[in-house]
Parts: structure tokens; sequence; C-alpha cells
């Protein structure tokens, strides 16, 4: 193999990869279960609004997830705007700072101040020792946030919540499918939401769900989305058009039941990083945490740059160059974004400063196989090999 820094695509080298390769799951049935779904929507002439697929769809994930309520939605931002209303939260509401954008927003729309905790280290989970001297009158909830296929503790998160009089709901975009000992993510506190985007391991190329034990939440959150005709409906302050389409439940339908296959791709793949990156000096693979079974939808590495050689982002234009499309993620955390980064917020936040320099995310799903994943843990390697002159480069660049 070609170890040279010059096979480089950042110093002159061909890129490792003729087109880019994303970081998402980006699952795509075969042209033939797509063509025979969408026939289907189009003999019922019926797109949207409580369809026949949806009511499957929604079936299939109660089943799946052992969970009473399952209620899909057009994507997981609307799902956790919703959750504040059904849970008839207010004041204020505690939630980690490192998670996308989509959970903080979802408090600001929904008329509640996030107040923000750090989170561990190790697992990047939020840390629930810091929880209690964030409590004031006003704050009348929690959001944990299931991170990267692994869970942020709900059992202690409940017995906590349920102390302090508090009520619990979870972020669980990263987590379909996570098992936490025996019950599936989705039976704890009092509701969780899902994201189905097309990045994530069920795909409905865009959408959601919400599930919930609690037969009065679940009736909340039909009517909130709602479903018109539907003859269980409950008065609510609010309502909003968060339906998902046929089309959409299509999708996830197949998406569903290729899971199993998906999630052991991606183990494998995680494997294969993890055996290829141990060897690789300042970069560390952070294993999903505190479950018993994971969906491995995210690769996220932490890079010491101290240690590499290079810093986080400068790897990301190396891969880059190579038509690796790596991430940071999540970049800027939640307190440093325009509406947030102020002293009214908790900015006091060094695990979170610190990760959200440090992480970097890196391809797995229907995009990569093993093949790929060795090359790319290569093109790191080479990175890492040949810092100083990579270094050098980007002065130049200055
Ligand atoms: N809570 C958490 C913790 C979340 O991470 C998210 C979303 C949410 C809540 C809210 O869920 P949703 O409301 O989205 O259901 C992505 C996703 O849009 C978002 O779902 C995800 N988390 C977030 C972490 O990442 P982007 O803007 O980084 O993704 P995007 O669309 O640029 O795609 C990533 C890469 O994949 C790009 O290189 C382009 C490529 N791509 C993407 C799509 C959709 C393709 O090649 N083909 C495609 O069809 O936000």
């Amino acid at each position: 193999m070609n170890i040279g820094k010059e096979s480089l695509a950042l110093l002159g080298g061909a890129p490792v990869f003729d087109k880019p390769i994303p970081v998402g799951q980006l699952y795509f049935p075969s042209w033939e279960r797509y063509e025979t779904a969408f026939r289907g929507i189009f003999e019922r002439q019926y797109y949207t609004n409580n369809g026949p697929l949806l009511a499957e769809l929604e079936n299939k994930l109660q089943h799946f997830l052992g969970v009473k309520h399952a209620i899909c939605v057009s994507n997981a931002t609307f799902g956790l705007m919703m959750a504040v209303d059904a849970l008839n939260l207010s004041g204020k509401v505690i939630t980690p700072s490192f998670t996308f954008i989509a959970s903080t927003q979802s408090l600001s729309w929904a008329g509640v101040e996030p107040v923000f905790c750090d989170v561990d280290p190790i697992t990047h989970q939020i840390a629930i020792e810091q929880i209690d001297a964030l409590i004031d009158d006003d704050v009348t909830g929690i959001m944990g946030v299931n991170l990267w296929g692994g869970a942020c503790d709900p059992v202690a998160l409940e017995s906590f919540a349920s102390s302090r009089n508090l009520k619990l709901y979870f972020d669980s975009a990263h987590a379909f499918g996570c098992k936490v000992g025996d019950t599936s993510i989705a039976n704890f506190g009092s509701l969780e939401v899902f994201s189905f985007h097309a990045t994530k391991v069920l795909s409905a190329t865009e959408g959601g769900c919400i599930c919930t034990n609690d037969d009065n939440i679940a009736a909340r959150l039909r009517s909130i989305r709602p479903s018109y005709g539907d003859a269980n409906s409950v008065n609510v302050m609010r309502v909003a058009n968060a339906r998902m389409s046929e089309a959409q439940a299509a999708i996830a339908l197949m998406s569903l039941e290729d899971f199993p296959k998906n999630q052991q791709k991606n183990k494998l793949l995680f494997d294969i990083y993890e055996a290829q990156l141990k060897h690789i000096p300042g970069i560390k693979l952070v294993r999903p945490a505190g479950v018993t079974f994971s969906n491995y939808q995210y690769i996220v590495c932490e890079l010491d740059e101290s240690v590499f050689g290079l810093s986080r982002d400068s790897l990301i234009a190396v891969l880059k160059a190579e038509n690796v499309n790596a991430r940071r993620y999540f970049y800027p955390g939640s307190h440093r974004s325009i509406e947030y980064n102020h002293a009214k917020y908790n900015q006091n936040l060094p695990v979170t400063d610190y990760l959200c320099a440090a992480c970097i995310q890196l391809p797995v799903g229907a995009m990569v196989d093993s093949h790929a994943v060795e090359s790319i843990c290569d093109i790191v390697s080479r990175a890492h090999q040949h810092a100083h002159a990579l270094k050098t480069y980007f002065e130049k660049r200055e």
C-alpha cells in the first residue's frame, strides 16, 4: 500500500473515492419493492391522513418496540414540539446542550426555556449528577437525549425525576431499536421521540414517531398531530399538522423490515472502525453507552489534537479532499448558537465545549462497505503520519 504523503489528495494525490461518501444511513429499498409499495398507494388513491400504511406502520412499531402507542409524525422536531404541549410543560426544562439544535429549538418553539446541563466526558450523555443544582421553581421537566445509539441511563433519570416531582421525556432520535436491559428504548419516561430522517437507521425519508404507554398522553398527541375524523380526539390548546403521509409510511415499513440486516451491517462496520482506529494515536472511537443492544447508526470519534497532530477540522478537510464527507457533530453546542449564546443560559459547560471541538462523525450505512471503511481508516492513519506536512499545507493556505 502506498502510504507516501504525496498520495493524500490534499497534498496532490488522486482522491481515494470518486464520489462523495456521506455520513448518514441513507436507506434505499430496491426499485422493485419501492414500485410495489407505491403502486398500492396509487391503486387506493389515498395519500395521507391516517391511511392504511400509516396504521400498519404504527401497529408494527408498537409490536417491535413493545410499547402501547406509537404515533407517527412528519419529523422528530415536530414530535418534540408536540411533546411539550402533550405533557403540559411550562417554565423551564433541563436538557443537554450537546445535541442537535432541533432538541433545544423544540422547547423554544413551544415557549419553554431550556436549562443546559453538561454531559459525561466518557459516554457523552447528560451528566445526571449535575441536574439537581440546575433545578429552580420554574423547572417543570427534564428532556434526556439518548445519543449515538446509546442511552442516558433512563432508569436512573426516571427515579431522579420522580424524586423531584418533574416530568421526564426523551429525545431518542438516535436510539431506534436500542435496548436497556431487556427493555426497548421507547418505554422510558412519559414519552420518547424517534427520528425517521433519511440519515437515521429507520428511515421514512423525513419522519418520526412518539412512543408512550400512557393512554391520556397518546390521546393528546393524536389530537395535536391531528388525524381528522379520529373518534378519540380530546381537547388540546392548539393543533398542528404533523401527519405522516402514506409515501413516508411505505418507506418506513420497508426500512423496519430491513432493520435487523442494517443493524448487523452497522455493527460489522463499527467493529472494523474499532479494530483499525485503535492503532492510530489521538483518535478514540466512542462506544454506544448504557445499552445492551445498539443500532450503531453513528460512528463518532474524539480527536485529541495534541496527540494526533492535526485539529479535528483539519482532519475533516483531509477527508473531504478524498471525497469522504466526515462531519463535526454537534457543532456548535446549543448554548453557543446565536439564540442561546447569552448569560441568561448556562454557559458553564466545559465538557460540552470540549466535545464540540473534538468530535468527528465518520461514514456508516448504505453508502459504505467494509472495504470503504478500511480505506477511510487508512486515510486517517496517513493523515496522522503526515500531520507535519499537512500542518505546513494549512499554514501556507491561511
Ligand atoms: N434530536 C436529535 C438528537 C437529532 O440528531 C435530530 C436530527 C433531531 C432531534 C431532529 O430530527 P428530525 O426533525 O430531523 O427528524 C441531519 C438530519 O437532518 C437530522 O435528522 C439529524 N438529527 C442531524 C444530526 O443531521 P444534516 O443537515 O447534517 O443532514 P443532511 O441532510 O445534510 O445529510 C447528511 C449527509 O447525507 C450529507 O452529506 C448529505 C447526505 N445525504 C442526505 C440525504 C437526506 C444524501 O446523500 N442523500 C440524502 O437523501 O442534518
